[in-house]
């Protein structure tokens, strides 16, 4: 089953780009809390330099990769000289510095799947989790930084596709949905897949950033400023790209065989990937390469359920498209279980 059934798109499509780029506009966070974000960056960098002088701090995720919303958390990632410290005890740790200052609800989670200290500044009203060591997050922050850069219009789509799966409730990781951040790779991938392209594959040219984190090799072309003009041969509105992508993943995608992967911008096999059976939970039933961790599959928290959800959410998105009058209500209303 390749292609369930392709639909047209409708004649009227480019009547959506207004609505698609207003949304778009109240999604982007106001520059001042970009102020307030350093403002607390500053604050714990002040702590973490009394005790550990060498430790550095990044910002990762949403906050930092172009694609975050309004009032997000913060992620920040603390980078110890020696990639084997006992993360539990640099975290207990930590909390307990950043008790004696004046920020709140400080909590080390020692046990969780990405062990991490939870806290809010009241200053700035910004909650933050600070994990150790997790340097290959903060490079694939920094690709999707990159790659937010050359093309506008990947930032707008993603906003739109993010808004999206966060209204219909299938960008939840711990119910078999999947991440942002698998998202957000969809749409580079996409639009790395349009003809004329709009987004080239960074990781195919040459590398002018490189770095190797616990023996993982990565780089990729990072003077992004060069490739500014890349995609102005392929004039397709947002409203066009939209409707493309959600009719791509409803009856286009072929979710027995194909990985998509923005490491090569192509396609990939199941086979050559050797992700064609169950192995313990990981089932790769819709498959989503890591640009760096390459035998990561992003996909791998879908189970038989949850699957069907996705795609019965990527159809009725690519339907809403095609016929409703009045599309952008319908695309983004809450799912009420
Ligand atoms: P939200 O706006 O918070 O929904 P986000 O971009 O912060 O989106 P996530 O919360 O999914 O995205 O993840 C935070 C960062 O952690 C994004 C990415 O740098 C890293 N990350 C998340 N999931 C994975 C993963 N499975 N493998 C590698 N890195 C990941
Ligand atoms: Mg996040």
């Amino acid at each position: 089953r390749i292609v369930k059934r392709q639909i047209g798109c409708r004649r009227d499509i480019n009547r959506l780009n207004g609505q698609f780029l207003s949304l778009y506009e109240s999604l982007i966070p106001a520059e001042e809390e970009k102020a307030k974000q350093k403002q607390l960056l500053l604050l714990l960098e002040k702590h973490v330099a009394k005790e550990w002088p060498e430790a550095r701090l990044y910002l990762y995720g949403s906050c930092a990769n172009s694609f975050g919303f309004p009032r997000s958390d913060i992620d920040v990632c603390l980078a110890m000289e020696d990639a084997d410290v006992d993360k539990s005890e640099v975290l207990l740790k930590l909390a307990d510095i950043l008790q004696s200052d004046n920020l709140q609800n400080v909590q080390a989670l020692t046990r969780a799947r990405v062990p991490i200290v939870k806290l809010m500044d009241p200053a700035t009203g910004i909650s933050c989790d600070i994990c150790v060591n997790n340097i290959l997050a903060v490079v694939n922050t920094k690709l999707l930084r990159d790659y937010a850069q050359i093309d506008v219009r990947l930032r707008q789509l993603a906003f739109i596709v993010k808004h999206w799966a966060k209204s219909r409730g299938v960008n939840e990781t711990y119910h078999g949905t999947l991440s942002s951040y698998a998202y957000v790779l969809m749409c580079v991938h996409f639009l790395q897949q349009r003809r004329p392209a709009i987004l080239p594959c960074l990781q195919g040219m040459e590398n002018t950033y490189a770095v190797t984190v616990d023996s993982t090799e990565c780089a990729y072309f990072d003077q992004v400023e060069k490739l500014s003009g890349f995609g102005s041969h392929n004039r397709e509105s947002i409203g066009q790209l939209v409707w493309a992508f959600f009719n791509y993943w409803a009856y286009c995608h072929d979710y027995a065989n194909d990985v998509i992967s923005v490491r090569t911008g192509s396609m990939l096999s199941k086979h050559e990937k050797d992700w064609t059976r169950r192995v313990g939970n990981d089932r790769h039933l819709i498959c989503i390469e890591d640009p760096f961790e390459l035998s990561h599959d992003l996909g791998r928290v879908v189970d038989k359920f949850s699957i069907r959800v996705i795609r019965e959410e990527f159809e009725r998105a690519a339907e809403i498209l095609q016929c409703d009058p009045d599309p952008c209500v319908m695309l983004f209303k809450p799912y009420v279980p």
